[in-house]
């Protein structure tokens, strides 16, 4: 996959042929991303014309990192699967502008500083995506890009972009760094500079997941370009068409937790058969996403594989979820 950072923003056909993705390919992947928005194949069409731009300039993607482990980029970057053509989220990078992305843009120092300022300063505005937390002790000097702390920064770009979206549990809810005892104090975007957003009306969605699920940054940022607005969110900012429902009311594991089969080891007989991973730890029960319906790169989930799911996708999951071996 090559990406294309801070080129023009015409010509996505060939950008998505520099891939090697044909318009049949690009249309099958539009369909995966309808069926996540929960609109049905139908709607591929609309998808496409929203990530390909219609006849309106769209505004262009500003990405920033904070304190995290960049598995969120990870996991976009690299997605592909047994079928590839449904899970190329990564290409959402070619089919809209994206200026700056510390971690796969060519440009350093200087033209990167440059690449920014033109970005967040363009009259067609900007989606900033933000991934990580910001760390907020010591006057925000845990954490430094540029010579500038990571708080500065957001504090200076976020209030100017269209909507502002945390990606991953870093970004949303503080993530690894703010577990017990949090020596950074890290905080994610609402905590950080929630006040400030609500002040200048910049909306604020978190996709959260340690990683999270590249589809749903991809239906979330169609959505916006479709409908100028956010989606509807639950009480924790995260789009309710993804995360309405718990991971248990969606699991293909529920039928044994009814049944009251549950695996005892990992090694066990139920473990082998299939059955229900509650009194192995998974907190499948207390948490909100898609993945059992959504699957990761369109092949599998964390249940699905064999392991309980940790709740990554609640706040302070690292804290409030452990022991992740325990039920
Ligand atoms: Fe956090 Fe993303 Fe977990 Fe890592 O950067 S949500 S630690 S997967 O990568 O922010
Ligand atoms: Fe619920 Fe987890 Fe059991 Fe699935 S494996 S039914 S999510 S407790
Ligand atoms: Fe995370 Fe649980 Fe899904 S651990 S990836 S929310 S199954």
């Amino acid at each position: 996959m090559r990406f294309a950072v801070g080129l023009a923003q015409d010509n996505v056909e060939e950008r998505l042929e520099l891939n090697g993705v044909n318009r049949r390919q690009f249309m099958k992947y539009c369909t995966a991303i309808a069926v996540a928005m929960g609109m049905g194949p139908g709607f591929a069409p609309s998808v496409a014309e929203a990530l390909t731009g219609g006849t309106d300039k769209r505004p262009s993607v500003v990405y920033l990192h904070n304190a995290e482990c960049t598995g969120c980029s990870e996991a976009f970057l690299r997605s592909t699967g047994k079928d590839q053509e449904s899970c190329l989220d990564s290409l959402l990078f070619d089919t809209i502008s994206l200026e700056y992305q510390e971690t796969i843009m060519a440009a350093a120092g200087t033209a990167a500083e440059e690449a920014l300022h033109a970005a967040v300063n363009s009259p067609d505005g900007f989606i900033c995506i933000v991934e990580g937390g910001i760390p907020m002790a010591d006057n925000g000097n845990f954490g430094r890009v540029g010579n500038r702390n990571m708080l500065d920064i957001n504090k200076e770009i976020l209030p100017k972009a269209k909507v502002v979206i945390a990606y991953g549990t870093c970004a949303a809810y503080g993530g690894i760094q703010a577990a017990a005892p949090n020596p950074t104090g890290a905080k994610g975007i609402e905590g950080a500079l929630g006040a400030l957003l609500k002040e200048k009306k910049v909306p604020l969605i978190n996709i959260p997941g340690c990683p999270p699920n590249p589809i749903n940054l991809v239906s979330t940022i169609t959505y916006y370009l479709q409908n100028k607005t956010a989606p509807a969110l639950d009480d924790q900012g995260r789009p309710l068409m993804f995360f309405g429902k718990s991971v248990h009311e969606q699991c293909e594991r529920l039928k044994h937790f009814e049944s009251n089969e549950f695996a005892e080891s990992f090694d066990s007989e139920g473990a082998r058969k299939g059955w229900c991973l509650y009194q192995l730890g998974c907190k499948g029960p207390q948490t909100y996403n898609n993945c059992p319906s959504a699957l990761f790169n369109g092949v599998n989930w964390p249940v699905g594989a064999g392991h309980p799911c940790i709740g990554c996708s609640e706040p302070n999951f690292w804290d409030q979820m452990a022991p992740f071996y325990e039920g």
